[in-house]
């Protein structure tokens, strides 16, 4: 019997990442996404024909009921979110009912529809925050700084609260910082990687940036969403923290980048207090051993091979031949600054 899997947030970085990964184990792929009124494919368009793609929203309970009742998936990835931390300062109300609440009216609507259904929770780090021991495991209590943060939170807990209330086999990952090109242009990896690339082919000769202190334990997408899949594939639902168990500065991150194309990052990236946050994470780093001895999950790329290969592929993407390279560089930094709660203020 082909396995049906449903994958909120599949327009993502991880929803596209999974989507491939579950193609390539044989499911059928049913990826949910919101009305908008432009296409927002790009990152699944070399797939498109091999999905699914239903109409419905997180802030929607009466779509996902119909939703699942429809197309009754055996199981349901839950990726979708406001998963930005610096816009959930400036719309956190938002940040919670997409972030947090929206979990409930999925958990919610599989509990209606048929409570067999396997689920995943897209859980995060920046559960830890203000962190009070290091590295973070599935015990380290919980610590968030952010409205973002606090909605994981909730997120993480009502999935622990339906599957210990209804017998739900409803798993909490509990991801690290994970990334690729295919990240938003807004977080800080893919904006270090495109604006190498845009300094590198002479388009513009700084970058500006926020707390070049602040360390995280960064991934390769492609790497976390076989952990995902792995979990729902356990005969017992839990909780896993999946990372690589190293940590690295921002600032160590524009180093490599820069590197890369044999530039040096001071000579280019300005401080700009714009970017700095409310209220920081400073430190994370994750101890994934529980994932690795029960999932037998192991990260295979090193956090070189990641920053390279974001800035190998912006490079690429700043030549692009389809697109003129100030077309992409415009597009580029309209994004990142509409993004900014200060922009209007600073007349951006
Ligand atoms: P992303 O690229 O920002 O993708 C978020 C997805 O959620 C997009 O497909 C977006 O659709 C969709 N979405 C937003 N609001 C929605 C709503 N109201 N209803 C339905 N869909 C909605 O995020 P990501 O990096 O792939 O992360 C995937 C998940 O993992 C998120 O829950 C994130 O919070 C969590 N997470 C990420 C990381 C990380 O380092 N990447 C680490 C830990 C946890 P549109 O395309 O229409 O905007
Ligand atoms: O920031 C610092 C910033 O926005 C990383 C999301 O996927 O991972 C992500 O959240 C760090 C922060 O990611 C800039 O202050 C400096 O300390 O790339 P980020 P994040 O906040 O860690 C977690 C695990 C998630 O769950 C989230 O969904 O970099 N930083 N200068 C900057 N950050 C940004 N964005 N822009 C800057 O100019």
């Amino acid at each position: 019997m082909t396995r049906r899997a449903l994958i909120t947030g599949i327009t993502g970085q991880d929803g596209s990442y999974l989507a491939e990964f579950l193609l390539g184990q044989g499911y059928e792929v049913i990826g949910m996404v919101r009305r908008s009124s432009t296409v927002t494919f790009e990152r699944i368009a070399h797939i498109q024909d091999r999905l699914t793609l239903v109409a419905g929203d997180l802030l929607d309970e009466i779509s996902l009921i119909e939703l699942l009742d429809r197309h009754r998936p055996h199981e349901v990835y839950n990726l979708a979110a406001q998963s930005f931390v610096q816009t959930s300062f400036s719309q956190p109300v938002l940040t919670g009912e997409t972030t947090a609440l929206g979990v409930t009216r999925l958990l919610h609507a599989i509990r209606i529809v048929d409570p067999s259904i396997r689920f995943y929770q897209a859980s995060s780090s920046e559960m830890f925050g203000k962190v009070v021991e290091v590295p973070q495991s599935e015990t380290t209590p919980l610590y968030p700084r952010s409205p973002y943060g606090v909605a994981k939170v909730y997120g993480h807990w009502i999935t622990v609260n339906y599957r210990e209330s209804y017998d739900i086999h409803a798993s909490s990952g509990i991801l690290f910082n994970h990334e690729s090109p295919r990240r938003g242009l807004e977080f800080v990896t893919r904006k270090i990687s495109n604006g190498v690339a845009r300094i590198a082919a002479g388009l513009t000769d700084e970058l500006r940036l926020g707390n070049l202190d602040a360390q995280r334990d960064w991934g390769f997408a492609g790497d976390y969403v076989e952990a995902m899949w792995l979990m729902l594939q356990q005969d017992e639902p839990g909780n896993y923290v999946v990372s690589t168990g190293e940590t690295h500065s921002v600032r160590e991150f524009c180093e490599l980048a820069f590197g890369r194309v044999g530039l040096d990052w001071s000579d280019h990236v300005v401080i700009d207090e714009r970017f700095f946050r409310p209220a920081e994470v400073d430190l994370l780093v994750g101890d994934a051993t529980r994932a690795h001895s029960v999932l037998g999950w192991k990260p295979a790329t090193s956090f070189t091979d990641l920053v390279h290969r974001m800035v190998d592929a912006d490079v690429e993407v700043v030549r692009r031949p389809d697109l003129e390279p100030e077309e992409a560089a415009h597009l580029a930094a309209c994004h990142e600054d509409t993004l900014l709660p200060q922009a209007e203020e600073a007349g951006k």
